[in-house]
């Protein structure tokens, strides 16, 4: 599997030999102290990273779908859009609505994912659950143009949605 991109941020910390070297030449309590603290960072996050990449549904990656996708709108101008939630994050990873009429985004989470199992819209205090192979509806705001990012309940896979002005 290929790593996803939040991945490669995490993977690439401080050397540990680095950290030694440089509390070894400044033989100070505090510099030892950051890099010890550092340290417990790095295996926090890695141990994160862990937990976000545990797919264990075996999909199958690079199945060349698309990764923008635009919403449909029906009669009454409702728009919507489905994202699956896969070990590959949301997919697609990027969709667009039309400013002005009513939006909702429809999650359905197929990966066992204990990263993915939550979805936090930015004006939310909470994550939303995303029981698996369910599809949970989330209404979005298209009153303004613009476009905002999504995330796992970790923060650390990311989708978004883009409003285009109407035309
Ligand atoms: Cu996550």
């Amino acid at each position: 599997m290929m790593p996803t991109q939040h991945h490669l941020g995490i993977e690439s910390p401080l050397p540990p030999r680095a950290l030694r070297g440089f509390v070894a030449a400044t033989g100070a309590a505090l510099p030892r102290a950051l890099g010890i603290a550092s340290f417990v960072l790095v295996a926090a996050a890695a141990m994160i990273a862990a937990a976000c990449d545990r797919p264990s549904d075996g999909a199958a990656a690079g199945t060349g779908s698309p990764t923008t996708a635009l919403a449909t709108a029906d009669s009454s101008g409702q728009q919507r859009v489905a994202i699956k939630v896969t070990s590959k994050g949301y997919e697609p990873a990027e969709v667009h609505f039309v400013a002005g009429k009513p939006a909702v985004l429809e999650f359905t989470r197929v990966t066992e994912s204990e990263c993915l199992n939550a979805v936090k819209m930015p004006w939310m205090k909470e994550a939303v659950p995303l029981p698996l192979n369910e599809t949970v509806k989330i209404p979005v705001d298209t009153k303004e143009a613009g476009a905002f990012a999504y995330s796992c309940w970790m923060s650390m896979i990311y989708g978004r949605v883009v409003i285009d002005p109407a035309k």
